[in-house]
């Protein structure tokens, strides 16, 4: 294989060159947010868009580096900030790096154990996702939420069981503020 370039712009996120454009609407997570009267609602009246992702094409092998930018537009549903879906690594012994271009908003992780942590994530905040740890991104801010990511070739995603259980911690709005509280139906 060749070595290559591709372009970031560090205002929007997007990626000029050789990627995938990953479009995420509301109706992409049936039931992840906990008020499903209010993401009803929204999906009923046309729809939102929620993220993007630009995922530079790589082999998905042992050696390699996969690497992309995730775009979190700022709202809510209801009073939970918008956010991904969230997921472990298939190879769930595969660790990650999220790099923080524009914006502001909570990094959510949890261990199978429960073990959970938030770190706050702002324009060059370096974050490490240890291995086995699952990981969601929530934006808390009114402007987008950029990011770049790096991750091993083969981590793979596993979405299945943060759709069926959710995490632990819901991240929402509650007078003015931001609030990380526990989800009631964990
Ligand atoms: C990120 C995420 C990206 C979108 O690149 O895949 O932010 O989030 P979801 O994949 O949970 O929808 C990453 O963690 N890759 O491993
Ligand atoms: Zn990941």
């Amino acid at each position: 294989m060749e070595p290559f370039n591709n372009y970031l712009n560090f205002n929007t996120g997007e990626i000029l060159g050789n990627c995938n454009i990953l479009i995420r609407h509301l109706s992409d997570m049936e039931g992840m947010y906990h008020d499903l009267e209010a993401a009803r609602k929204i999906i009923n009246e046309g729809d939102r868009l929620i993220y993007r992702v630009y995922n530079i094409d790589v082999p998905e092998k042992y050696g390699h580096l996969q690497h992309c930018t995730s775009i979190i537009y700022p709202g809510r549903i209801g009073n939970e900030y918008h956010m991904t879906k969230g997921h472990f690594h298939a190879q769930e012994d595969t660790a990650e790096i999220y790099l923080v271009l524009q914006g502001t908003g909570k990094l959510l992780m949890q261990k199978k154990d429960r073990e959970v942590k938030v770190l706050d994530m702002q324009s060059g905040s370096i974050s490490y996702i240890p291995p086995y740890w699952a990981h969601r991104t929530i934006n808390t801010g009114n402007t987008p939420l950029i990011f770049f990511a790096v991750y091993p070739g083969e981590a793979g995603h596993n979405y299945g069981i943060i759709k069926s259980k959710g995490f632990s911690k819901l991240i929402i709005e509650k007078d003015g503020q931001i609030k990380v509280i526990d989800n009631p139906n964990y």
